[in-house]
């Protein structure tokens, strides 16, 4: 309703006021209303300075009146700005909302390779390992050379890899992102002498075709023990005592013959992964010219390493069917660890 040309100024005023604050459905248009009536520049005081132009006795009147809509104005005011406020209109769409029950804020964790590493790590710790960390960026000297790799050998096929500078003009060769921890096998004995029992984990790279078994990027976990009179039933002691304590006493294990330039003997572990044996690490006695090549007398001092992979381990340990979930950031796959 509009105020009609027989009402007073006031009650027109008051008329109009009443109905454009109960059509006020939000926060802005309260404070619209409000800067718009009871405002500074607003049509009330507009009213209540134009007092001084009346005659004395109908001021004193409409001064009564003005100042009389000004507390209802002002009541009705608060009135509906404490129930918007209670219903809610007043606050943004993503306010928190109090009267919801409690939910559990999502908290980050462990990436299930860090995970599975640090439970191996703690099987080889409590055999007498020190944990060692190395270095991912290698040179070619230690990647290979050191390790009885020399540049022509066919074993640096299977790992051609990726490269940050190839041609280097050096003693030691190019500089790559490391394809095995195994360099962290010289690296250690050229800064100690035997006895040597030593884990390094860390993450290696390759030129490789991935599958459900294989990924470009990957950890391997690096063993190493050196003394005087270790022999190959200590190598497989270790090993067989490893698997019991993440598989279990019952899961079957596999070790055959394989080659690495590095290790005379060498083998390969495998783990039962129903029916089918999946490879989890290769190991072998350290080949004596390994031994000599970092100063170490092959005649006195015999040893045995070991390059276990432990994505491979937690393939098996918790059925996981595809190594490639591991680095593909899906939160589906890492929330479930
Ligand atoms: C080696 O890398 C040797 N350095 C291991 C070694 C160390 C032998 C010391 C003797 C003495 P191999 O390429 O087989 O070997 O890799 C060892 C383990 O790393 C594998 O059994 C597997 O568990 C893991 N691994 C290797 N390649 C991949 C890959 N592409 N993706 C995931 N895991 C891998």
């Amino acid at each position: 309703m509009t105020s009609t040309a027989s009402e007073d100024p006031i009650s027109a005023l008051r008329t109009e006021a009443v109905e454009q604050l109960s059509a006020a459905d939000s926060a802005d248009a309260l404070e619209s209303w409000r800067v718009e009536f009871l405002g500074r520049k607003g049509k009330l005081t507009g009213i209540l300075r134009n007092l001084g132009s009346l005659k004395p006795d109908q001021r004193r009147a409409a001064g009564a009146a003005a100042n009389r809509l000004k507390g209802e104005l002002e009541a009705a005011f608060e009135e509906k700005l404490t129930a918007s406020k209670r219903s809610g209109a007043s606050q943004p769409a993503d306010a928190i909302d109090v009267t919801l029950p409690g939910r559990r804020p999502r908290a980050g964790g462990l990436h299930p390779s860090t995970q599975i590493m640090r439970e191996m790590l703690d099987a080889f710790n409590e055999m007498g390992f020190q944990t060692v960390e190395g270095n991912e960026v290698e040179l070619e000297r230690y990647n290979f050379d050191m390790l009885n790799i020399p540049a022509d050998h066919p074993a640096r096929d299977m790992q051609d890899t990726i490269w940050i500078d190839r041609d280097r003009d050096s003693a030691d060769g190019g500089i790559l992102l490391r394809t095995q921890t195994s360099p962290m096998q010289p690296r250690i004995m050229e800064q100690q002498d035997p006895p040597v029992r030593i884990v390094s984990p860390g993450k290696c790279f390759r030129f490789e075709a991935t599958d459900a078994t294989h990924e470009w990027q990957f950890h391997q976990i690096e063993g190493l023990a050196v003394d005087e009179g270790l022999s190959f039933a200590d190598l497989k002691g270790t090993l067989y005592e490893f698997a019991r304590r993440i598989f279990g006493a019952d899961r079957k294990v596999r070790f055959r013959c394989d080659f690495f330039p590095f290790v005379e003997p060498g083998v390969d572990m495998s783990i039962d992964w129903d029916g089918r044996w999946v490879e989890i690490l290769g190991a072998g006695m350290v080949h004596p010219r390994v031994l000599s090549n970092v100063g170490y007398d092959p005649e006195k001092y015999t040893g045995f390493a070991f390059g276990v992979g432990p994505e491979r381990v937690a393939l098996l340990k918790y059925g996981i069917e595809d190594i490639r979930h591991f680095f593909s950031n899906d939160l589906r796959f890492l929330s479930q660890f």
